[in-house]
């Protein structure tokens, strides 16, 4: 459900200039529970100018989310960070496309795009047999109270080559970021695509015209210990789970790579403090709910794939170390290598510790952050 309390803002209107036209107007109510309402709604209102502020004259950076939403919860934050990132006009999304091949995952999709005000985002879908099941939440879009949808959404979703195709074609030239942070299948497919009514580029030829950046949660570049303690080659779920697309991928994407292995998200724990008191402003909150269905407080979860997503729109703020240049591979076996080679076009993203600090904070800030209104 979308906040019901947003109002219409011109984005980069003067606080100065406005603030005191509101207070005029809120002087003149009379009613306390109105006065108490337009409070709410300034609050809003300069949050949103706030914000606004912050991020004026930069360019939004384009950006298509492909994920497994469904599979672990921390999709779903990354998606709210995804939102909030648009709220503060840093980012526009252009597309998410899904490698969860279960229909609910469009459908749960929708009704977080729904709550955050972008119901409009093209949605697209695979048909590649990974991971059938409903999972733990994405069946939350089928409550209902008093008759009416807990989590409102109304999804029509396409083929994920064709969804990706036509977000590319319309796109201006390396302006768009795609995040990774499920299986290969959908950018597997995409470079392997043909020349199409959509465009006359095949999709190898269209990504190398249109993608700036592939930020990818996938792989281990450290060894990870196991349940006993013993450090190992970590055979990391994104890339186990659906093999051939991954080594595909890691062999024949065009553009540079930035690869989040295992390791940064496992470093990196959201605090369930947040998840337990930072959502509260509406009492069916998608993100919450569904951090409940996967795995309640007080577990904290590794936050995987919203490492991706904040380097993919803020590469430039210092929140991680980039490894030298050079080039991934993926075995038979799924595990992932790294060869250092001045021509190379991936990396793999490092922390150290003063960036855990400021790189978790942000996180935090950013996904538990209230829908506003900005369009
Ligand atoms: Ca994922």
């Amino acid at each position: 459900m979308v906040l019901n309390t947003q109002i219409e803002l011109t984005p980069h209107s003067s606080p100065n200039v406005e603030i005191t036209t509101f207070m005029l107007t809120l002087t003149s109510m009379k009613s306390c529970k109105t006065i108490f309402k337009c409070l709410l709604l300034f609050t809003l209102w300069f949050n949103h100018s706030y914000l606004a502020a912050q991020s004026k004259n930069k360019d939004k950076q384009l950006i298509i989310f492909d994920t497994d939403i469904g599979n672990d919860v921390d999709d779903v934050l990354a998606l709210g960070m995804i939102h909030a990132l648009q709220a503060r006009e840093e980012c526009q999304l252009l597309a998410v496309t899904i490698t969860k091949d279960h229909p609910k995952a469009a459908a749960f999709t929708d009704a977080v795009n729904t709550f955050y005000g972008y119901g409009e985002i093209p949605i697209g879908v695979c048909n590649s047999g990974v991971t059938p099941e409903a999972g733990k939440f994405n069946i939350l879009v089928d409550q209902v109270e008093a008759g009416q949808p807990l989590y409102p959404h109304e999804v029509k979703p396409r083929d994920a080559v064709t969804v990706l195709r036509e977000a590319l074609a319309n796109a201006e030239d390396h302006s768009v970021a795609i995040a990774q942070v499920g299986f290969s299948t959908n950018l597997a497919n995409l470079i392997k695509s043909p020349p199409d009514q959509i465009s006359d580029l095949n999709g190898r030829e269209l990504v190398e015209k249109k993608v700036s950046l592939l930020s990818i949660m996938a792989g281990a570049f450290q060894k990870i210990p196991d349940a006993d303690g013993n450090l190992r080659d970590h055979r990391e779920y994104n890339v186990v789970k659906d093999l051939k697309p991954a080594i595909f991928l890691a062999d024949n994407w065009p553009t540079s790579i930035a690869w989040s292995g295992f390791e940064i998200g496992l470093a990196l724990r959201y605090p369930h403090q947040s998840i337990e008191q930072d959502f509260d402003y509406n009492q069916h909150h998608p993100l919450k709910d569904a951090y409940y269905a996967y795995n309640p407080p007080p577990h904290d979860r590794p936050t995987w794939d919203l490492t991706s997503v904040l380097y993919a729109i803020r590469p430039e703020r210092n929140y991680f170390d980039l490894s030298p240049s050079g080039k991934v591979s993926i075995d038979q076996n799924g595990v992932s290598h790294f060869d250092a080679h001045p021509e190379g076009k991936h990396r793999y993203l490092k922390l150290n510790d003063i960036q855990k600090v400021r790189t978790i904070e942000t996180i935090v800030g950013l996904a538990s952050q209230p829908p506003l209104a900005t369009h």
